[in-house]
């Protein structure tokens, strides 16, 4: 083997042990992922989706991270006297076998401080991390409220406080 062959052989195996240490792409389905889009100037937004574990445990989304946003967070909304509020939650439990809704009114990933402008058509890269230490990137497309939102009780998130 010369130096150039070895030199190549040992830059494969350096990759196939990284892979190999690295903890790993999550086992899950995402589906129905969407960010609202959002006027210039608006500090926040949301990201909905549905998360499937194909999982044989229990695993809970633990956090996730978007360049777009200075701080991600996973977010709830409770019903609070009548009055819709959003709350911090630590943890999302998604059951083996089973999945979680993130939609209006329930869980979301909340985009706080937004870096750049959200309009539709954009696509917003989200890694969502479980607690087993795996991950998961998507790329989620921008849209606008009204296309996900059959129901009414719209509320508008740009007021909100965190
Ligand atoms: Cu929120």
């Amino acid at each position: 083997m010369n130096i150039a062959s070895s030199r190549l052989a040992l830059m494969f195996a350096a990759v196939a042990l990284s892979t190999a240490t690295f903890a790993g792409e999550a086992d899950f389905t995402v589906t129905d992922a969407t960010v609202r889009a959002v006027p210039p100037g608006t500090p926040t937004s949301l990201a909905f989706m549905t998360i499937r574990n194909d999982g044989a445990a229990d695993r809970k989304l633990v956090k996730a991270d978007s360049p777009v946003a200075k701080t991600v967070e996973l977010h709830n909304h409770i019903n609070d006297n009548g009055v819709m509020r959003m709350r911090q939650v630590k943890e999302i439990e998604i059951k083996a076998k089973g999945q979680a809704e993130l939609k209006t009114g329930s869980y979301h990933v909340m985009l706080i401080d937004l870096k750049q402008t959200l309009k539709e058509g954009d696509s917003v890269p989200i890694t969502l991390i479980f607690d087993d230490g795996s991950r998961k990137k998507i790329d989620v497309p921008v849209k606008k409220a009204q296309a996900m939102m059959p129901m009414g009780g719209e509320m508008d998130h740009s007021k909100m406080k965190h």
